[in-house]
C-alpha cells in the first residue's frame, strides 16, 4: 500500500474506484437511467409468494462518461433495484452477487447488504453488516430471513454498509425499497428519492470542502444542480392515493410539500401521515402537515388528494439549513404534477393498520447521553479531512473501528432505556440505529407529545453561541427477544458515518452475562 493511497480521505473512494473501473474495464452497458424531464415511473417489483420472496442480485457499477461510478442491483429479470413486497411471517432468499471489478483490497469493491428498519437479528445472512464482505471473488453471498410476524406494514429498504465505502455505493444508485404489505387499498405511489455527487468538473465546494449542492432523483429520473430541472409525475385528477416516500439519499435531507396553484395562490397541501419510517402512526400522527422533513435514510407515508385536472401542481424540497459546517440543501422542485381527468370511480379506502406499542408508559431503567462531534481543525492540509464521532459521554472522541475489541454500549436483552443524544457540531446529523425502531420522548429537554416510533431522527446543528446543544432524548426498546448480538448506530449522512461517525452496541441475554 504506498502512502499516498493511505491518506486518501473516504471522500474520494468513487475517484479511486473510478480509476479502477476504467484500467479494467468500461461497464457503461450497466445501470441504465432515464434522463432528466423524464415521467416518473414506478421502480420494478418482486413480490413474494407462498410465504417466500426469492431474488438474485448481480451488483453491478458503470463509469460514466462523467467520470460518475453507478452502482446498481440488477435481477434475474434485468431489472435494476427492483422493490422487495413482502407480508408479515415470509421468508426472504436474497442471492448476491459481488460482480464488481476485481481491485485492491481497500478500493470499496468489498460490499454487503443493510435491510434497514426490519426488525431482524443482527447475524450474518440475515441483517450483519460487521462481519460481513462480500469480495469480487466471493461465490454467491445468500441472505435468508424472516418478516417477523409483527413486523409494521410499511416502507423498509435496502443498501450496502461497507464501512467507508457506503457513501460512494449509496450515492451510485445502490438502494431499493422494501415494502412489508398490509396498508393497501388506495392507488399507491412509491417515490424513491436518491442524491449523487455532482461530475468532478461541475463540483464546487465551499471553504471547508463541502460540495455545494448535489443533483438529486426521483425513481432514478435525474434532477440536476443547479437549475434543477423538475421530472414528470402522471396522475388522475382528484384521486385519493398513497404516497411512499423513500429518502435513499447518502447525505442530503428533503423537506417535502406537494404544492397546488389554487386561485392563483400556492398552496401546500395538507398530508394525511400514515407512517413514518415503516411504521404506521394511527392517530398519534401531528394533525394537517404541510411539509414532513425527511433525513437521510427516512421515509414517510401519507395519503393525499391529486389536483383537479390540468391544475398547475409540484413536489417541492424545501431548503434546509444544515448549520455553519453542513453541505448546502438547497430547495427546489422536485416533480411537476400533471393531472389527467378520468371518469368519476367510486372512492376507495385504504387500510389503517394499528400502530406498534406505545413506548410513553414503558418504564426505562437506565439512562445514557450520547454525542455527536467533529474534529475539522486541519481542512486547509489534505491530508487531514475532516473526523466525525459519536461518542458515549465520558469517554474520549475516537472514529470507529470496524475491529474494535469492546463494543461501546452493552446492554442487557428486555431493558428499555433513555437515550439522549446531542450535536455539539455546527452541522445537522441523522441518528440512526439498526434493528429497532425508539421513540422520541423529548426534544431539546421539552417533552415531546405523541408516540411515533422511528429508526432515523434529524439532529440540527447547534449555532456555536447557546448553552444547551440541540439535542434528543430516545426511548428504546430492547424487549425483542430476537434482537441479541452486536450491531450498530450512526449517522446517516453516509460522508460522516463513513468518516467515523459510528458506533457499536451488544445485546446480551442474561446467560451471556
Ligand atoms: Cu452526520
Amino acid at each position: 500500500m504506498s502512502p499516498e493511497w493511505k491518506i486518501l480521505p473516504f471522500r474520494n473512494a468513487n475517484v479511486i474506484v473510478l480509476g479502477l473501473l476504467c484500467c479494467v474495464r468500461m461497464f457503461s452497458e450497466f445501470c441504465p437511467r432515464p434522463g432528466s424531464g423524464s415521467v416518473i415511473e414506478t421502480p420494478p417489483e418482486v413480490t413474494s409468494s407462498n410465504g417466500k420472496l426469492d431474488v438474485e442480485f448481480q451488483f453491478r457499477a458503470s463509469a460514466q462518461p462523467d467520470g460518475r461510478i453507478r452502482y446498481c442491483y440488477i435481477d434475474a429479470n434485468g431489472d435494476e433495484s427492483p422493490t422487495l413486497r413482502v407480508r408479515p411471517g415470509d421468508t426472504v432468499i436474497l442471492k448476491l452477487k459481488n460482480e464488481l471489478p476485481p481491485a485492491h483490497a481497500m478500493s470499496g469493491s468489498s460490499t454487503n447488504l443493510h435491510f434497514h428498519g426490519l426488525d431482524i437479528p443482527p447475524k450474518r445472512h440475515q441483517d450483519d453488516v460487521l462481519h460481513t464482505m462480500i469480495e469480487p471473488s466471493d461465490p454467491v453471498f445468500e441472505y435468508r430471513f424472516k418478516i417477523p410476524v409483527d413486523e409494521p406494514p410499511g416502507l423498509y429498504w435496502y443498501h450496502p454498509h461497507p464501512h467507508g465505502f457506503s457513501e460512494a455505493q449509496v450515492l451510485g444508485g445502490a438502494s431499493g425499497a422494501l415494502i412489508v404489505e398490509g396498508a393497501e387499498g388506495l392507488p399507491e405511489r412509491l417515490l424513491v428519492l436518491r442524491d449523487e455527487d455532482l461530475p468532478a468538473q461541475h463540483t464546487k465546494t465551499d471553504d471547508d470542502g463541502d460540495a455545494v449542492g448535489k443533483d438529486v432523483s426521483v425513481n432514478f429520473v435525474p434532477v440536476r444542480f443547479p437549475l434543477y430541472l423538475p421530472a414528470i409525475m402522471r396522475v388522475e385528477a382528484n384521486e385519493k392515493e398513497l404516497w411512499r416516500i423513500l429518502n435513499a439519499s447518502a447525505d442530503t435531507y428533503f423537506d417535502l410539500q406537494v404544492i397546488y396553484v389554487e386561485n392563483g395562490q400556492r398552496v401546500a397541501q395538507k398530508l394525511q401521515l400514515t407512517a413514518i419510517d415503516g411504521y404506521p402512526v394511527g392517530k398519534r400522527a401531528p394533525k394537517d402537515v404541510t411539509h414532513v422533513l425527511i433525513p437521510a435514510g427516512g421515509r414517510a407515508e401519507f395519503i393525499l388528494t391529486t389536483p383537479r385536472a390540468g391544475a398547475f401542481a409540484q413536489l417541492v424540497s424545501r431548503d434546509y439549513d444544515t448549520g455553519r459546517d453542513g453541505a448546502r440543501n438547497p430547495g427546489h422542485v422536485i416533480a411537476n404534477i400533471v393531472s389527467k381527468a378520468v371518469p368519476l370511480k367510486d372512492p376507495v379506502s385504504g387500510a389503517t393498520p394499528a400502530p406498534p406499542a406505545d413506548l410513553s408508559d414503558a418504564v426505562s431503567s437506565r439512562i445514557r447521553k450520547l454525542y455527536f462531534s467533529e474534529d475539522r481543525q486541519d481542512l486547509k492540509d489534505p491530508t487531514k479531512p475532516a473526523r466525525y464521532f459519536i461518542t458515549v459521554e465520558g469517554r474520549e472522541p475516537a472514529v470507529f473501528d470496524m475491529h474494535f475489541k469492546e463494543p461501546d454500549i452493552t446492554v442487557q436483552q428486555g431493558a428499555v432505556e433513555d437515550w439522549t443524544i446531542e450535536n455539539r457540531a455546527n452541522e445537522a446529523h441523522v441518528f440512526h440505529i439498526h434493528q429497532l425502531h425508539f421513540q422520541v420522548i423529548a426534544r431539546d429537554g421539552r417533552k415531546v407529545d405523541g408516540s411515533i416510533l422511528r429508526d432515523t431522527i434529524d439532529l440540527p446543528a447547534w449555532d456555536g453561541k447557546s448553552a444547551a446543544y440541540p439535542s434528543v432524548t430516545l426511548r428504546m426498546d430492547f424487549r425483542n427477544p430476537a434482537i441479541v448480538g452486536t450491531f450498530l448506530y450512526h449517522c446517516h449522512i453516509l460522508e460522516h458515518e463513513d468518516a467515523g461517525m459510528m458506533g457499536s452496541i451488544q445485546v446480551v441475554t442474561r446467560t451471556h452475562k
